[in-house]
């Protein structure tokens, strides 16, 4: 499985944060999450350090008084990497490296790695090689020492010195311009597959990692997609039928979650798997109540303002209550009355069903049509597009009374012009 890994191969890693704005439980929050993410990658994490500091040294990141204290935890506690809760300059890595004889990453390498571990399907793999290489560009010059090309890694040719360094930026090029193309073909099969959807009412869940969406996405469809313990199981988007006798249908869409700091280049090249969101009518926002949850609710608000999918309605969904004391849990409900409290393992999957459908009901509109015989052929669309409350043959045509969102209607209206007429009620 470590064909993909493509920052060489590290087991025991120390991790750092520098405490800048940040209060200090902050800073020990995201270090946590950063751990979690290491152990995902199946690594151990050696120890944890945090430097207080005003503001960052520009070659080293860190004050130069700690480096060598750091370096000696290194070999006290036998870590074979350095990991850094931040956003590293490839200046501030090479140096880091230089002094500490170390490999080091930072926040955004590691994400990559576990995306890269987990990409499954062709799309999540193109999609983070992409990623890869356009995190990769700027950086070669102080990569291709300690990548480890005989595993192969995103493919970057042998050489010295500048030469080496301008054959694999163009190399890269190529090969960025070459994943494009690929994921932009599978895009155009996806929009196939989007056209059929768009007669559905589609929901989509979305939120933090491991809030536990994949669980909700099973339950409410009957579906055995991956649910795991860890950080991004799931890279695809899954999109099942959720509600057979509901009409429009609707469908429920699985897909990657968020992270705070997700890196730009993820969120740019999982574009096309992200616009199941960006698609939806509405979107399940999925929030594990037993966590520090509201540093993650603004992620994912960021997150979804970043992709321009902030204005779609959201129904907040409180996973895991399972896991919360009495107590916080009616505290929690009196503050989001609106909300749906579930245990996506035992119980309010039911409640959270008719919420959707009591959503879509409330913003339901009908209208009355009157479609010439000859076009009776359509009959099945309006069905698909719409619930039909009545229907009346009548002699100057079929007399039908649809529900549905009013963009499927105006979507209705405007696919069967000019056969049909709309009939003042
Ligand atoms: N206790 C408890 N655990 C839950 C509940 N729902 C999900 N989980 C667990 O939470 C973990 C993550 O669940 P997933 O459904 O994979 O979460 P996800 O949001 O899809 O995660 P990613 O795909 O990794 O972003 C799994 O171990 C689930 O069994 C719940 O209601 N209660
Ligand atoms: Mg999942």
């Amino acid at each position: 499985m470590d064909e993909n890994r493509l920052f060489g191969v590290w087991e025991n890693a120390l991790l750092l944060s520098l405490q800048l704005e940040q209060t200090s439980q902050e800073a020990h929050q995201s270090l946590e999450e950063l751990a979690s993410l290491v152990v995902s990658l199946g690594a151990k994490v050696a120890d944890r350090i945090i430097q207080n500091r005003p503001q960052i040294h520009p070659a080293y990141f860190f004050g130069t008084g700690k480096l060598s204290q750091i370096k000696e935890v290194l070999h006290q506690k036998c870590a074979d990497a350095v990991i850094v809760d931040a956003s590293l300059t490839p200046k501030q890595t090479r140096n880091l490296e230089q002094k500490w004889k170390r490999p080091v990453l930072d926040r955004t390498q590691v994400i990559l790695e576990i995306f890269a571990r987990n990409a499954r399907t062709r799309e999540a793999k193109l999609q983070i090689e992409l990623a890869q290489a356009e995190f990769l560009m700027p950086r070669l010059a102080g990569l291709w020492k300690h990548l480890d090309r005989e595993r192969g890694g995103i493919g970057v040719s042998r050489g010295g010195g500048e030469k080496q360094i301008e054959n694999d930026r163009q190399y890269l090029r190529r090969r960025i311009s070459k994943l494009r193309d690929e994921i932009k073909r599978i895009e155009k099969e996806r929009n196939t597959q989007k056209k059929r959807r768009v007669q559905c009412l589609n929901v989509s869940l979305v939120g933090y990692t491991n809030a536990g969406k994949s669980t909700v996405m099973n339950r409410l469809t009957d579906s055995h997609v991956l649910v795991e313990n860890r950080l991004f199981a799931t890279l695809d988007s899954t999109t099942r039928l959720m509600e057979e006798d509901f009409r429009p249908k609707i469908l429920l869409s699985d897909t990657v979650g968020f992270i705070k700091n997700l890196p730009h280049e993820l969120v740019a090249a999982f574009r096309s798997t992200l616009s199941t969101i960006r698609d939806a009518d509405l979107l399940l926002h999925v929030i594990d109540a037993s966590s520090d949850f509201e540093d993650h609710i603004q992620t994912t608000h960021q997150v979804l303002s970043q992709m321009d999918a902030d204005c779609i309605p959201v129904l907040k969904v409180f996973n895991k209550i399972d896991q919360v004391p009495l107590a916080q849990l009616q505290i929690l409900r009196k503050l989001n009355p609106d909300s749906v409290f579930i245990s996506a393992l035992n119980e309010g999957v039911e409640e959270l069903r008719e919420s959707i459908g009591s959503f879509f009901e409330k913003r339901m509109e009908t209208m009355t049509i009157r479609l010439d015989y000859q076009q009776s052929q359509n009959i099945s669309d309006i069905y698909q597009y719409s619930r039909v409350d009545s229907i009346d043959y009548q002699e100057e045509g079929i007399l039908m009374t649809l529900t549905s969102l009013p963009g499927n209607l105006s979507r209705l209206r405007h696919h069967l012009t000019p056969s049909i007429q709309e009939v003042m009620s």
